[in-house]
């Protein structure tokens, strides 16, 4: 059992680019699963739940298990043993025959190591230095959007409570983060998992100290926790009186495995952190991960447990992370920040109100520069694409303006640069003001009629000039996505339909401590800065209610039931941003913790139309002082189109929404609750209308209000069926063939019988793409002359195409007759429709050989591919997609 899926990277792609086949040539035949080969979790009963006796006459369930292993012979290795009582016990296994172990008794689950990938920053910016001159307006912007701002006006700055970050470490020598280690410091403990060394594929080398002076994601999301106030840039954490325990799991590079997030999780657990913060993760789609499993069972005990949900925005619906997938945890989206701090240059020689450009800090540049257009043409499309020609002067004394499009920045910097250029403005052309990325050469984006202005005052012959004021500059400048999800928070739900990402926090355009070495300040965005924004509140829930488990489990909810709801867009009458991006809203701490209403439960799964759940109920509990009138109201929120029409793939994001909305009926709209008593409100919704084949997914909100309190549930619903979405991908559509396919040692699609000895390149690869997540796909070895119809492409099918069952008892999947498997791989994430990241999968054969080693003879066969749809019956072979393959002979 092993299960595989795309890693978490950022990735932009629209469904309007025309995507061109991409050729089967340039896929490598190498398996590219992105777990850890021969390596297991395995998990066995709890130390308690197992009672030695005289049929299991074992000191405890690990030795019980190796035990096992070796009276069978079956050699394995023990990497590392979890143990703890209640939560985890089990241990990571290096072995060949996985089905060796799944019969042993006390083995409760078998779970594939993950590679899960460091978070990507959506943007990024480093400062220079503390002396670095400008401090960005209005930092706290974020903490006012959630009543943070109103709290630590009360003095609320969560002191007592113990947060465990897991990230890749924290560089606490800086001045705001304590500047010191250990008890005493703001940083009380933590541990390094990993070392400096290590890259995931690796052997950790731990040590005691969590020190982050090579990555500085870690020493960003502490800052958004716990960054003193009373700093030259006035930046405060959420919960800058709390005390953080680092847990490093990242290494300089590279990424990390699910065994050591497991294991940082229960380390964490141990040392009685009340909340632990990950930021990190990959897209995932399914609760299952070992990682997820447990954070949501340490979420369970009452801890809280914030995750991030995932940067993959671009890729559509039922793209939800793991381990945020963790079904108790709190799965972060993030919100875009309401402005953006930028800088303002000053424009002279001619009348003109100053020129904002793209930076957080001002150019270090002190002269007043004249400026040099490249074209005079302000409608260019092509501006310093190529070479500049010979007239073109010296450029070192100016600053360069240079239209966007057609080639890359990098491009046009290289072609000004072989000028002696050495610093640039690039106006835009229409595709939208924001960040670029040019390394490390100054140039940045202006907007496009301000470039427009420039160049046509210099192609007037005009003296204009421009300077970069060290001091002053700095300008609020109106994000114009402010106040919306940001549009890179992945969606959910996940395809077990579980309710993510919870709430939103602000995580775009985040201003927080870098490493000393690394400038101490920079500006991210992404759910990684969103995340330890929930941990600092949660900290200081914990520490105005007490950190009891009560208020651990209760937390989630009252984030929920008071967040606010977010819209799509800025235009009127656009729907509300779908429950499936944007969670239950942007969290209100202020609320949350004086909220004197309490809901439960805020999350309403209606499930999909095979197991429609249309009524619904919850409780609505007074704690205030006197009696209070509630009203109920139905809220819709924009239904998502998660399949694109006439097709069998996902609708890449901004995910289309429409206002087919369920409806809701209430048995008493509004109704009296005296203090102290709670009431139960049952509500019973219909299926909105619309085309099942989009697998809509249609959400929105329950909204509660008495005075000025506005409480809400939240609810998500599918108007089709599951198990009517077909998850394997039978197009030609992404390589210009129709997939499955087995290809040879040349790369060629094998269409007719074809021997391979299995020697050297000499072997088959599978091809194959997932349009949906699977819970279970299998490659087994058949005979040649099985009669079998596959649900997919029939290509190449060359024997009876009908298959009957020659039993008639038991699951039809069991009829199949099999030779052996060749691989099972259980909880697939989809592919997403971007070649370059990991938009296919590859299944290497490279020897002749079971899933279990043992060598297949000489001979002639097929592969059987079987991907069981969602929510389908393992045991019932109509409940997968399948595709037979041509005839492989074996021939070593
Ligand atoms: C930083 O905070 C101090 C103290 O409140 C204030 O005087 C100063 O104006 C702030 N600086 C900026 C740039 O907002
Ligand atoms: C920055 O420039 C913009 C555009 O000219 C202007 O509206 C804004 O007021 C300026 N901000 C400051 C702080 O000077
Ligand atoms: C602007 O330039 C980009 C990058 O080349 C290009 O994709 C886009 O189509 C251009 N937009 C307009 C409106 O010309
Ligand atoms: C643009 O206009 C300036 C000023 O009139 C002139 O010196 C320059 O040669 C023009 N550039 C091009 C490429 O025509
Ligand atoms: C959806 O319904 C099925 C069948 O009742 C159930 O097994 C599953 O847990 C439900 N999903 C969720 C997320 O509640
Ligand atoms: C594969 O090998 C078998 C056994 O040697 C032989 O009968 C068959 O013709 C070979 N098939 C091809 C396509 O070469
Ligand atoms: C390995 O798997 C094959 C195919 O299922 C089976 O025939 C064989 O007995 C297995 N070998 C061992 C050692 O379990
Ligand atoms: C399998 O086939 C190959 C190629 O025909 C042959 O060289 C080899 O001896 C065969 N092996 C067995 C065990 O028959
Ligand atoms: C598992 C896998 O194939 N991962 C690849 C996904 O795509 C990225 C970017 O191209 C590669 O670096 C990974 O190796």
């Amino acid at each position: 059992m092993k299960s595989l899926s795309a890693i978490f990277l950022l990735v932009l792609w629209s469904a309007s680019t025309a995507l061109a086949a991409v050729p089967l040539s340039s896929i490598k035949r190498v398996s590219n699963v992105p777990i850890v080969a021969n390596k297991f979790i395995v998990e066995v009963e709890d130390l308690s739940s197992f009672s030695p006796n005289k049929r299991s006459p074992y000191a405890s369930p690990h030795e019980a298990l190796y035990t096992s292993l070796r009276k069978r012979d079956i050699g394995f290795e023990v990497d590392k043993e979890f143990n703890v009582e209640g939560l985890f016990v089990g241990a990571v296994l290096t072995l060949k025959d996985i089905t060796a172990i799944q019969n042993t008794p006390g083995v409760k689950a078998i779970r594939p190591v993950r590679k899960f990938q460091r978070p990507v920053p959506v943007k990024s910016h480093v400062v220079t230095g503390l002396d670095d001159a400008a401090i960005p307006p209005d930092t706290e912007s974020t903490h006012i959007l959630t009543g943070v701002d109103k709290l630590h006006a009360q003095g609320i700055t969560g002191k007592g409570v113990k947060i465990g970050i897991l990230d890749t470490g924290i560089d606490y020598t800086h001045p705001v983060l304590g500047g010191g280690f250990g008890p005493g410091h703001k940083v009380i403990g933590g541990f390094d998992l990993v070392g400096d060394a290590y890259d995931g594929t690796n052997t950790p080398v731990p040590d005691d100290d969590p020190l982050d002076q090579c990555a500085g994601h870690g020493t960003h999301v502490a800052g958004i926790i716990g960054a003193d106030p009373n700093n030259p840039f006035n930046i405060s954490g959420v919960a800058y009186d709390a005390s953080i325990s680092s847990y490093r799991v990242f290494g300089c590079v590279g990424f990390v495995t699910d065994d050591v997030l497991v294991d940082a999780l229960l380390l964490g657990f141990k040392e009685g952190q009340d909340i632990l913060t990950l930021s990190l993760g990959g897209a995932d789609g399914w609760t299952e991960s070992s990682s997820a499993v447990v954070a949501s069972r340490i979420a369970g005990t009452g801890k809280i447990v914030t995750i991030a949900a995932g940067n993959d925005g671009a890729s559509g619906s039922w793209y939800s992370s793991s381990p945020g997938n963790g079904i108790n945890v709190i799965s972060v989206a993030s919100l875009d920040n309401t402005v953006i701090p930028l800088q303002n240059a000053t424009v002279g020689g001619v009348e003109h109100d100053p020129i904002t450009y793209f930076e957080t800090f001002p150019f270090p540049v002190t002269q007043t520069l004249p400026i040099f257009a490249t074209s005079n043409d302000t409608t260019v499309i092509d501006d310093a694409c190529s070479p500049l020609p010979p007239s073109v002067p010296d450029l070192s004394g100016f600053l360069v303006v240079v239209r966007r499009g057609t080639c890359t920045f990098v491009d046009k910097i290289t072609n000004i640069a072989a000028k002696g250029a050495k610093i640039a403005f690039i106006y835009d052309n229409g595709s939208g003001f924001a960040g670029i990325d040019v390394g490390d050469f100054p140039a940045t984006l202006i907007q496009a009629a301000d470039g427009e202005f420039l160049v046509s005052q210099f192609a007037a012959g005009a003296p204009v000039t421009i300077s970069f004021p060290q001091t002053g500059g700095s300008t609020n400048f109106p994000d114009p996505s402010g106040g919306l999800i940001s549009s890179f928070t992945s969606y959910g739900p996940s395809n077990d339909f579980f309710f993510k990402p919870s709430v939103a926090a602000p995580g775009g355009n985040i201003l927080s401590t870098l490493p000393v070495n690394m400038g101490s300040f920079g500006v991210e965005s992404g759910t990684s800065m969103a995340t330890p924004f929930v941990a600092g509140s949660a900290a200081l829930l914990f520490s105005v209610k007490g950190n009891s488990a009560d208020v651990g489990k209760a937390a989630r909810s009252l984030f929920e039931s008071t967040a606010r709801r977010i819209p799509s867009s800025h235009t009127d009458g656009d729907p509300l941003q779908t429950v499936t991006q944007q969670g239950a809203g942007l969290i209100n701490v202020f609320d949350a913790i004086h909220a004197t209403t309490i809901i439960s439960p805020t999350q309403l799964i209606l499930n999909d139309t095979a197991h429609f759940k249309g009524i619904q109920s919850f409780t609505v509990k007074n704690i205030g002082n006197s009696a209070k009138r509630y009203t109920l109201r139905h809220v819709p929120a924009g239904t998502a189109i998660t399949v694109t029409p006439g097709t069998i793939f996902p609708a890449t994001g901004p995910v289309p929404l429409t206002d087919a909305s369920a409806s809701v009926l209430f048995t008493q709209p509004t109704f009296v609750v005296p203090p102290g008593l709670s009431h139960t409100v049952s509500v019973r919704f219909n299926l909105p209308k619309g085309d099942a084949s989009t697998f809509p997914v249609y959400s929105g909100f329950i909204q509660v209000t008495s005075g000025s309190e506005d409480l809400h549930v939240s609810y998500i619903g599918l108007a089709a069926s599951l198990k009517d979405k077909q998850v394997v991908d039978n197009t030609d559509f992404f390589f210009g063939v129709p997939i499955p396919v087995l290809i040879d040692s040349a790369g060629n699609v094998q269409e007719g019988p074809t021997n391979y000895t299995f020697v050297g390149e000499d072997f088959p690869a599978l091809i194959f793409r997932l349009v949906f997540g699977t819970p279970a796909f299998r490659v087994d070895l058949v005979d040649a002359n099985i009669e079998f119809t596959g649900t997919l492409n029939s290509r190449a099918v060359d024997t009876g195409p009908f298959f009957t069952f020659p039993h008639s008892h038991g699951g039809t999947f069991a009829r199949v007759k099999i030779l052996g498997p060749l691989a099972e791989l259980d909880f697939i994430t989809r592919n997403n429709e971007d070649p370059a990241d990991n938009g296919s999968n590859a299944l290497a054969f490279p020897e002749a050989v079971f899933a279990n080693g043992t060598q297949i003879p000489n001979g002639s066969y097929r592969t059987l591919v079987r991907a069981l749809r969602v929510t389908g019956d393992p045991t019932r072979e109509e409940d997968y997609d399948s595709w037979l393959s041509p005839i492989v002979g074996v021939a070593v």
